[in-house]
């Protein structure tokens, strides 16, 4: 299908609307949506968050009558279910609107192409695709956990020029600067969940919250669920991660006694337990699976140490790599970027570069790894 220029400029304006969303529609994906008729921008919105309006009938509701006859552009195709609101293709088709455009297909088993479906039939023209790619960018997450039961997993790492991310004793505050640290922020306020390992919890006593001033000025920021794998519940009760406000998961084996979580419980602690893996591991694959099912989580943002990092990149649950490397050298004696057990060049782990920038002095650099 071949989309004209208007089209193309119409989705990127919805798409940039949609975007305003990236740090509040969650569970929903984030939605835009413009009304054009013709050749003016009648109406136009974005989802906010879980529970309010949609995209498309609050850029019905500023159109008013001169939604008659317009085209609808929709980041994601219109639903067609009773969710939290009312279906979106129903309010296109009493509004009159004569020609809908969307980006991609909602993944949603509940939508799956029957939004669209529902549009045809009511003699709507209906087209998809156009900028799929930047729609499918925005919410990989919401995608990946609709399509697979799982979220995106996103992992970032801090190293110095030769590649160390902490002194051998584990010290590792800081490596990178103001700027940098302000980014992970950003990615923080994105995810719908943080993991880090108890480890990393001992020694940084990190809070693992969005505290950027620009990012709660908004009001808008949701905090993240903080979730700390602890196999035999070492936590402190004095630990930062319980001492802020939102909610803790803590993960861990199958065998620590319901007794012992006693001191740590609250309100906003929550607890799953896990049979070990043979290496007396929790088992990472049932973690995701955990937070997609159970959390609603889409995308998920790993913040720890050599090790539990290096188990993520070796089981293959890596959608992306962010690695913030500061102009410092850390020696040889310092800790690697991730633990991998590889002795062969036919083992190695092939990513390919997506991005790079710079936050101040440190240069940001994404990575999708590559599957054989
Ligand atoms: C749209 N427009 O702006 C969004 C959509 O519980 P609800 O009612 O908020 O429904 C959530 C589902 O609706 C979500 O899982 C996704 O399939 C779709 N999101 N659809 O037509 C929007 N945010
Ligand atoms: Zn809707």
């Amino acid at each position: 299908m071949s989309f004209s220029a208007d089209d193309h400029r119409f989705m990127a304006r919805a798409l940039q609307l949609a975007a305003r969303g990236l740090y509040t529609t969650d569970p929903n994906p984030r939605v835009g949506c413009v009304l054009v008729r013709d050749g003016d921008i009648v109406g136009e919105a974005w989802h906010q968050r879980a529970g309010e309006p949609h995209a498309e009938p609050l850029a019905l509701c500023q159109a008013g009558a001169r939604a008659q006859g317009a085209t609808a552009y929709v980041t994601l195709e219109p639903c067609s279910h009773f969710g939290r609101t009312p279906p979106c293709a129903d309010a296109l088709i009493a509004a009159g609107v004569s020609r809908v455009v969307v980006a991609m297909q909602d993944p949603n088993p509940l939508v799956a192409g029957q939004g669209l479906e529902r549009l045809q039939q009511a003699g709507i023209a209906v087209e998809c695709g156009v900028l799929e790619a930047q729609a499918t960018a925005l919410n990989p997450g919401f995608i990946q956990r609709m399509r697979v039961g799982r979220p995106f997993v996103r992992l970032k790492l801090a190293m110095s020029l030769d590649g160390r991310t902490a002194m051998r004793s584990g010290e590792s505050q800081w490596i990178t600067g103001s700027a940098a640290r302000a980014d992970v922020q950003r990615l923080r306020a994105r995810s719908s969940a943080i993991i880090t390992g108890i480890d990393s919890v001992c020694l940084d006593d990190p809070q693992l919250t969005v505290r950027d001033p620009d990012l709660l000025s908004e009001g808008t920021a949701l905090q993240p669920l903080r979730v700390v794998l602890d196999s035999h519940l070492r936590l402190s009760p004095s630990a930062r991660v319980l001492q802020v406000p939102g909610k803790v998961l803590l993960v861990t084996s199958d065998q620590v006694a319901p007794a012992q979580l006693a001191e740590l419980a609250s309100g906003s602690v929550d607890w799953l337990a896990l049979p070990l893996d043979d290496q007396g591991r929790i088992p990472l694959a049932p973690v995701l699976q955990h937070l997609a099912q159970s959390c609603q989580s889409n995308e998920v943002l790993v913040e720890t140490g050599a090790t539990l990092a290096g188990s993520f990149m070796a089981q293959g649950l890596v959608d992306e790599l962010v690695v913030y490397m500061a102009p410092t050298l850390l020696g040889s004696d310092a800790r690697p970027l991730l633990e991998l057990p590889l002795t062969q060049m036919a083992q190695q782990q092939r990513l390919q570069l997506t991005d790079v920038r710079h936050f101040g002095d440190d240069l940001r650099l994404t990575y999708k790894p590559l599957t054989e």
